[in-house]
C-alpha cells in the first residue's frame, strides 16, 4: 500500500520536475523558486531510494555511474549535413543569385530564417516515443559516435518530449560551453597545473568525449537544437521558422536570437545586428547561419554533396585586439622546430582571455616587424590558435627589442640550424632533446597512435622528469612501483594505466607507423604506407620504392629512409617489438573512402604542409589538383589567398577555411 503510493508520488514528482525543467531551460520562464526546485528534487530522490525500479528517464538519472571502455558508432537515420561558407556579403549575394535563378527568371526574393552559428559540437538526438534514446556526434555525416551517457548529463537536452510529440523525432543542434563555464574550467586547469583548454568549442568537445559521464557532468555544457526530422509521425510545418517554434513546444531549447526576415539586405542587417551582440553573448559564436524559410523551396533547391544550397554560414570576421608583447619563448616540438611563442599582456579577445599566440617562425616575424615591446593586435578565429597579426607601428618605442633566433636549444642547449630554404629552425640535439623526447612520448601515446588511455601530458612529463622512461620502448617495462612513485598516483590510477599500456600493444601497422613520429608521416601517410608495405618491407624500402606511391614527395620519402637509418630509432623499434608490440599482419586496404570522386585544391598559407594536407585528403580518396576549374568540389583557403579564391567565388564553389578542413577530415 505504502510503496504504491510513493511510486505514484514518485510519478508525479516526475512529470512536476519535468514542467519546472521545461519552464527555467525552455521558456526561460521558471515559476518556482531554485528552493522550491531543489525540494521536489530531493524528496524524488528519496522515493527513489526506496523503489525497485527507477525509470531511465527520470530526472533524477541524468548522470550514468559506470564508465564506458570505448564509443560504439551509429548510423544516422537521416545524414547530417554540412554547410556552405560566406565571408563575405559578396559571397552572399552570389548564393542568393545562384537560388533565385534556380527557381526561374520570374522569382524574386526569399523568406530567410537567420541563426546564429554557435562555435560548439554539432549532434543528433534520437527521440523515440519522446524519449531520448541515443545522441551521437556528427562523424561523417551518415556515422557518428553513441555519446547518449554524456549528453544526457546536459541539462538544456529534455530526457523527455513533451505534448503532441512524433513518435520518432532526429532532432539536431549545437553542444557548447558557455564563457562563464569555460572560464572557471580554465582557471581550475591552471590552479591544479592542468593544461587550459585553447578556447570554448575545444572544451565542449574534450567533455563530450569523456568515457565518464561524471566528467562531463561537471563540464556545464549546453544545448540549441537548430532542426530537426520527423521520421514517423505528422510532419513538421512548412516554415523552418515554424518547425523551431514546434520544436519548442516539444520541449526543445532554441534560439531566442533567430530571427527571419525577407531578402539578402535584411540578411545583412541582422548580420550587423548579430556582430554587434556577438561580445554580449553568453557564448562564442563564429557567424550566423541562413536558410530559406520555405521548406518545399528548400526541397526545390536540394543538396550538393552534403550541403544544402538552401543554407550558408556567413562568418564572423575574426576577433582582433590591442595588448603588449612582453616577451618571446622557444617551443621545441616533437621534431625539434622551434616555434617562437608571444608572452602577452593578458587580454579579452571575444570573451576568451589570451596570453600567448603563436609568431609562426623567423621570417613571420622578420616580416610582420615584430619587436619585443610592441603594441601589438593578436587575433583568435575559431578553434585556431591565437596569433600575433601585426605590431602598431605609431606606438612603437625605442625600448623595444629585436627577437633574436637562439643559437642553443633553450631546453637541450643543443645546436640551433636553419636549413635553406625552410622557415622553421631546429634543435639537433634529437632524442638527448628532453622536449623533443616528450613531444614524441606525447605524440606516441596519443589517440590517433598507440591510444593509451589515461596517459595524458602532464603525467608523460613526470614519467620523464622523474627519469623513469627515456624513451617510448620504456614505456612497456614500467612497474607498479615506479608508477607507484610519482605525485598523486594511487594503487587504482597504477592498475589502469598498466592495463592501458597492456592494452595498446594490441593494434595496427598504420597506427603503429603513426605513432613512430616519422617526420612529415601523418595518419593518412602512415595508413598509406601501411597498405603498401609490411613493416619489414618499410624498415628497408629505398627512396625510390617510396616514391612510387602516388602521394608521397621526396621530402616524405627522405624522411622515412633516414628515420629507419638511425641506430637509436632501431634499437626502440627492436624494444617495442620484444615488449609484445603487435598488429595483425595482413595488409588492410582503406576502404573508407567519403571523399571518393571529389577533387579539391590548396591555395594560401595554412599551418601544414601542403603535401601533408594533400595526402589526407588523398588517403579519404580525393583527387587534388593544382588549377580551380568548375569540376573542383571544393577550394581550401589559408592565409593571403590570391587569384584561385576568386575563380573560386565566381565559380560557386565551395571554400574550406583551415577549420573547416579539420572537420572534413575528421570526419
Ligand atoms: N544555427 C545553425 N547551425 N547550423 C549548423 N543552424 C544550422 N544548420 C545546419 C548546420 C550544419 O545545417 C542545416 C542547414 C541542415
Amino acid at each position: 500500500m505504502v510503496e504504491t503510493v510513493n511510486l505514484k508520488r514518485a510519478q508525479e514528482l516526475r512529470k512536476l520536475i519535468n514542467e519546472h525543467n521545461y519552464r527555467y531551460y525552455i521558456l526561460d520562464a521558471p515559476t518556482i523558486s531554485d528552493a522550491q526546485y531543489d525540494k521536489l528534487f530531493r524528496e524524488l530522490q528519496n522515493l527513489e531510494a526506496n523503489l525497485n525500479e527507477i525509470p531511465a528517464d527520470s530526472p533524477t538519472q541524468r548522470v550514468g555511474v559506470t564508465p564506458l571502455t570505448s564509443f560504439q558508432t551509429v548510423k544516422h537515420i537521416t545524414p547530417m549535413l554540412s554547410l556552405d561558407n560566406a565571408f563575405t556579403f559578396e559571397e552572399l549575394e552570389n548564393f542568393e543569385r545562384r537560388n533565385i535563378q534556380m527557381m526561374g527568371k520570374h522569382f524574386k526574393t526569399f523568406s530567410y530564417a537567420c541563426e546564429p552559428k554557435f562555435d560548439g559540437l554539432a549532434v543528433s538526438l534520437l527521440y523515440e516515443n519522446g524519449v531520448l534514446t541515443r545522441g551521437a556526434t556528427r562523424g561523417d555525416g551518415s556515422v557518428g559516435e553513441d555519446i547518449t551517457a554524456n549528453l544526457r548529463t546536459v541539462q538544456t537536452i529534455p530526457l523527455v518530449l513533451q505534448g503532441d510529440f512524433p513518435k520518432l523525432l532526429e532532432a539536431r543542434g549545437e553542444v557548447y560551453m558557455p564563457l562563464n563555464s569555460f572560464e572557471k574550467l580554465n582557471m581550475n586547469a591552471i590552479a591544479n597545473d592542468e593544461k587550459p583548454f585553447a578556447n570554448p568549442r575545444n572544451a565542449a568537445a574534450g567533455s563530450l568525449r569523456q568515457l565518464d559521464p561524471k566528467i562531463t557532468a561537471k563540464r556545464k555544457l549546453e544545448f540549441y537544437c537548430y532542426g530537426s526530422q520527423v521520421i514517423e509521425g505528422k510532419a513538421l510545418p512548412s516554415k523552418h521558422s515554424e518547425s523551431l517554434q514546434q520544436l519548442k513546444n516539444w520541449g526543445l531549447r532554441i534560439c531566442p536570437e533567430s530571427n527571419v526576415v525577407d531578402g539578402i539586405q535584411e540578411v545583412q542587417a541582422y548580420y550587423e545586428f548579430l556582430l554587434n551582440k556577438r561580445n554580449k553573448l553568453p557564448y562564442e559564436i563564429d557567424g550566423m547561419v541562413v536558410k530559406i524559410d520555405d521548406v518545399s523551396l528548400q526541397e526545390e533547391l536540394g543538396y550538393v554533396s552534403r550541403a544544402p544550397r538552401w543554407a550558408i554560414a556567413y562568418k564572423f570576421p575574426a576577433e582582433e585586439t590591442e595588448t603588449q608583447l612582453i616577451a618571446v619563448d622557444f617551443q621545441v616540438g616533437r621534431t625539434g622546430t622551434l616555434t617562437p611563442v608571444a608572452r602577452l599582456k593578458p587580454v579579452n579577445v571575444g570573451g576568451v582571455t589570451v596570453s600567448n599566440a603563436t609568431l609562426h617562425n623567423m621570417d613571420e616575424i622578420a616580416r610582420k616587424d615584430i619587436h619585443i615591446g610592441d603594441y601589438v593586435i593578436v587575433r583568435r578565429a575559431g578553434d585556431v590558435i591565437p596569433e600575433v597579426v601585426r605590431p602598431l607601428i605609431e606606438k612603437r618605442t625605442k625600448n623595444v627589442k629585436t627577437i633574436a633566433l637562439p643559437t642553443t636549444c633553450p631546453i637541450c642547449g643543443s645546436e640551433v640550424v636553419r636549413i635553406e630554404g625552410e622557415a622553421a629552425a631546429r634543435c639537433e640535439g634529437g632524442l638527448i632533446c628532453r622536449a623533443q623526447r616528450i613531444e614524441s612520448i606525447k605524440h606516441f601515446v596519443s589517440r590517433k597512435g598507440m591510444d593509451i588511455e589515461g596517459l595524458g601530458e602532464k603525467l608523460v612529463e613526470q614519467l620523464v622528469s622523474n627519469s623513469l622512461i627515456e624513451t617510448v620502448a620504456d614505456l612497456y617495462t614500467l612497474t607498479k612501483d615506479q608508477l607507484m612513485s610519482l605525485d598523486r598516483m594511487g594503487d587504482k590510477s597504477a592498475n589502469n594505466l598498466l592495463n592501458s599500456i597492456e592494452k595498446s600493444k594490441e593494434t595496427t601497422l598504420a597506427k603503429f607507423i603513426y605513432s613512430l613520429g616519422i617526420r612529415e608521416v601523418g595518419e593518412s601517410t602512415a595508413l598509406l604506407l601501411a597498405n603498401h608495405f609490411s613493416f619489414e618491407e618499410l624498415k628497408i624500402a629505398t627512396e625510390e620504392q617510396l616514391l612510387s606511391l602516388p602521394d608521397i614527395g621526396p621530402v616524405v620519402a627522405g624522411h622515412i629512409v633516414l628515420f629507419f637509418k638511425q641506430k637509436n630509432n632501431q634499437v626502440i623499434i627492436k624494444k617495442l617489438l620484444e615488449e609484445g608490440v603487435q598488429w595483425s599482419t595482413h595488409k588492410s586496404t582503406n576502404q573508407y573512402q567519403p571523399l571518393a570522386g571529389k577533387t579539391y585544391v590548396i591555395t594560401g598559407t595554412l599551418s601544414r604542409s601542403r603535401d601533408e594536407i594533400k595526402a589526407q585528403l588523398q588517403a579519404l580518396g580525393a583527387k587534388v589538383t593544382d588549377s580551380v576549374s568548375a569540376k573542383t568540389d571544393g577550394l581550401i583557403v589559408g592565409k593571403d589567398a590570391g587569384s584561385k579564391l576568386t575563380k573560386a567565388q565566381k565559380l560557386g564553389i565551395s571554400i574550406l577555411d583551415e577549420s573547416q578542413l579539420d572537420k572534413l577530415l575528421s570526419s
